[in-house]
């Protein structure tokens, strides 16, 4: 034990690499900025002796052997790097043995290696080959991407006239945003020689939205003949071909797509510029990376509507969020103003919707868990999946379906916590034929259009009269009985 003591001078390493061949070189270079506190050990006395040479404390020895350790102290860090796969693994072991607390990261010199040293406890074992693989096919994917929002950019450059940037129907915030972020590219492109309008249609009903495009200050107009006749060129954002979600008549010309949707290929046609990406969270993050890419300015109120807008396509980043979306939420948040992002996210309640609340809690009913609720007649959709996901809070219920009837037609929208459910699929199943429906497992809505039944005047009374049979094929489906005093 005297010799250990001798060698131990300058307190305690840090770090261990056992086994220092251009790996294990790489990885002491690497250290070097944050420490030369690095105790390595090799069997070569040459390698040995030029790492003394160049300062770094080195003593050898086989990694191999199990008496090695005797005499030296372990730091809370190793790795273990040579390139011979016993000697790896039988260093990992007698590391573990002893010293069960140390971290070590192992080089595995095959996959059936990686397992055998996962087996003896490396907390980290990496296999080479493969991590040049995957930094190879990143950097190419990265590339890629790039070169994408390079065409766009070109392309943008060449153009002169009016753009117009077409949101899906009734836009939420990845629309809206992702419809702003592409203006501030065609702007910063075309050093304004190119105009952008951003056109939608339906409503911006849901009181977050409303209080978003408000507090961003948005300009947005309502798509109409005479606007699309006034483009020179269309682009879409989070919406991917003309009459699918949007008032453009089909097969008018879209110059520019791009989505996050999982689109069948042959509807969408674009002619200068396809960006389709169903693995992203939102469209909002595909613009952030071009906006990034392109080093374009990102001004507040784009930042904190592509922000929100990507945290509302993913549901507060738990739905569909993958890495990608959380690198550039990481890119966005310094830029974003955070005292703007908390008012849009607590915004009042409008009158409307508090009405729809106080309609739903008052009439409901409720059967074995599912609650039932008739809202009337309604201006704003919006206020039903508020209402629903407020009801969905009290006792006893785990099945919200609220209902109401506006200008063109029944809508019915579910929430439910009971994951023994699929809404989406129970309601496509009860009204896919009828009408529009399907969803998430415990979130989904349904739009039964009342075509022959529009001109009716009593709104109220027509949906007192057709919902019945209606809520039948739902009760039916997930197996309610009728029990007295329903309905
Ligand atoms: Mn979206």
């Amino acid at each position: 034990m005297a010799d250990a003591d001798l060698q131990e001078p300058q307190g305690e390493v840090e770090y261990m690499v056992l086994g220092c061949g251009s790996i294990g070189y790489n990885v002491i270079e690497e250290l070097e900025s944050e420490t030369r506190s690095i105790l390595v050990v090799d069997k070569d006395e040459k390698r040995v002796k030029d790492l003394l040479d160049q300062n770094y404390d080195a003593v050898t020895g086989d990694i191999r052997d199990p008496t090695l350790l005797d005499t030296l102290r372990v730091p809370k860090v190793v790795f273990v790097l040579s390139s011979e796969k016993d000697a790896n693994l039988a260093a990992v072991q007698a590391i573990k043995a002893r010293y069960p607390e140390a971290e070590v990261i192992a080089r595995a010199m095959d996959p059936l290696s990686q397992s055998a040293l996962e087996a003896a406890g490396a907390e980290n074992v990496i296999y080479p080959q493969e991590v040049v693989a995957k930094a190879a096919v990143h950097q190419i994917r990265r590339l890629h991407v790039t070169r994408i929002a390079q065409r766009l950019f070109r392309l943008l450059e060449s153009w002169e006239g009016v753009l117009g940037i077409v949101t899906h129907n009734n836009p939420d915030p990845d629309a809206i945003s992702s419809a702003m972020a592409l203006a501030a590219i065609a702007r910063a492109a075309s050093d304004r020689r190119l105009q952008t309008r951003i056109l939608y249609d339906g409503n911006i009903g849901h009181q977050e939205n409303r209080a978003f495009v408000n507090l961003l200050d948005i300009r947005m107009e309502k798509c109409t003949a005479q606007q699309l006749k006034e483009c020179r060129y269309l682009a879409m954002v989070d919406a991917s071909a003309p009459g699918i979600n949007n008032t453009i008549p089909r097969g008018t010309p879209i110059n520019i797509v791009i989505d996050h949707h999982r689109t069948e290929e042959q509807v969408v046609t674009a002619t200068d510029f396809v960006d389709i990406r169903p693995g992203m969270g939102a469209t909002a993050s595909i613009l952030t990376q071009y906006l990034q890419d392109l080093d374009v300015p990102v001004d507040k109120k784009v930042a904190t509507g592509l922000l929100y807008g990507i945290r509302a396509d993913t549901r507060d980043f738990r739905r569909n969020v993958t890495p990608q979306d959380l690198n550039y939420v990481a890119f966005l948040m310094p830029l974003a103003d955070n005292e703007l992002l908390d008012k849009i996210m607590s915004p009042s309640i409008s009158k409307e919707t508090l009405d729809v609340l106080g309609k739903a809690i008052q009439d409901r009913v409720i059967r074995s868990g599912y609650l039932f609720s008739n809202v009337g007649y309604i201006r704003n959709r919006d206020a039903l999946p508020q209402a629903a996901d407020y009801l969905l809070n009290l006792e006893g219920v785990n099945t919200a379906l609220i209902y109401g009837i506006g200008d063109t037609g029944i809508i019915l929208i579910a929430r439910s916590r009971d994951v023994r459910i699929n809404l989406g699929n129970v309601l496509a199943e009860a009204f896919g034929e009828i009408g529009d429906a399907g969803g998430h497992p415990n979130m989904a809505a349904a739009v039964i259009p009342l075509t022959v039944f529009s001109m009716v005047e009593d709104k109220e009374k027509l949906l007192s009269l057709v919902i019945d049979p209606i809520l039948k094929r739902f009760e039916n489906i997930v197996g309610l009985e009728k029990k007295e005093g329903a309905q």
